[in-house]
């Protein structure tokens, strides 16, 4: 499911908000320190849950703030799982998560759209990115929320399985600029057309906001420091 914004708010901005994993607090501050005004929308990427302290809470913030989200690779397997407990391979912390969550934290994970696309700024949101040479709005879910790197076959991967597969958002060609989560890096990545902002805050590192129409980037560092991998 793409969605596509009417629009009403024109005069608001736009603020996007990288995958924030459970950490309410460093979302709080985030927003705090932006001061949004109440024309603005604040839109998240996907993957609210998981790995950090709060997912439950991540979810109940989004609600009472009306912040809308696209589906992150995370919901999807929680989702599914729920869906289909036999077949579901969890994580020790989608387990976790699964105990937190109520049914109005699992209605707002199922509303969760693939992308939503903001005409007036030419702005889509997804949480992973897209496949080039192909419309975006007929890719499925699976490659939206979940792809990092392009293989030398053309296919979507996870940068894991292909350390040497190219960044999507290199290869991405416009015109719609995409904003988009999921690839945790040490800073955000700024390409012709896409702008990365998952800044890995459940490792340790901040969370990230873009702010349109004229992009600039706030960031508020995480609370607890962890080791681990870009
Ligand atoms: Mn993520």
């Amino acid at each position: 499911m793409h969605e596509a914004s009417s629009y009403r708010e024109v005069s608001g901005r736009l603020i996007v908000i990288g995958d924030v994993h459970g950490c309410l607090s460093e979302l709080q501050s985030l927003i705090r320190q932006i001061q949004p005004r109440p024309e603005d929308r604040i839109i998240l990427v996907g993957d609210l849950v998981n790995r950090g302290p709060d997912s439950a809470g991540v979810i109940d913030f989004a609600i009472q703030h009306r912040l809308r989200s696209v589906m992150g690779n995370h919901e999807l397997r929680l989702l599914r799982a729920r869906k289909n407990p036999k077949k579901a391979e969890l994580k020790a912390y989608d387990a976790d998560t699964m105990a937190q969550l109520k049914k109005r934290h699992w209605r707002y994970m199922e509303a969760m759209p693939t992308t939503l696309f903001f005409p007036e700024w030419n702005v889509i949101v997804a949480h992973g990115g897209f496949l080039p040479g192909m419309p975006w709005w007929k890719q499925k879910v699976d490659v939206v929320s979940r792809i990092q790197v392009i293989t030398a076959k053309g296919k979507p991967a996870k940068r894991s399985e292909d350390p040497l597969g190219q960044p999507w958002g290199q290869t991405w060609q416009g015109p719609e600029l995409v904003i988009y989560g999921h690839t945790p890096r040490p800073d955000p990545e700024i390409d012709a057309f896409a702008i990365g902002i998952d800044t890995g805050c459940a490792y340790g590192n901040c969370l990230t906001a873009c702010i349109l129409p004229d992009r600039k980037l706030v960031q508020v560092p995480a609370q607890a420091r962890v080791e681990y991998d870009i």
